[in-house]
């Protein structure tokens, strides 16, 4: 009966602090690109969905995500997802004004 309490403390079961979403959508900015690695860098405004302030970062591009048509300086709405090795992947991507 002793670990029983500690389930309480564990993230996504109520009692945690740290955000659980494994998605969220979020606004930023295309910083480079590249369509042959499908990695794309951006400048992301903050997703308190993941607990994230804005920031520069890369990430991996998922198949159904043109990359072919995406420039460095473009605003772009995104949705990600967290994987469950840790990862975060870009599942989706459209310009945004
Ligand atoms: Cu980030």
């Amino acid at each position: 009966m002793g670990n029983m309490q500690n389930m309480q403390n564990m993230p996504g079961m109520g009692g945690g602090k740290a955000p659980a979403a494994t998605s969220a959508s979020a606004t930023g900015t295309v910083e480079s690109v590249s369509a042959q690695q499908r990695k794309i860098k951006l400048n992301h405004e903050p997703i308190p969905a993941f607990g994230w302030p804005a920031m520069s970062m890369e990430m991996a591009a998922a198949p159904a995500v043109d990359l072919t048509q995406v420039k460095p300086g473009a605003k772009v709405k995104f949705t990600l997802s967290k994987g469950t090795d840790g990862s975060y992947t870009v599942q989706a991507l459209s310009p945004a004004q």
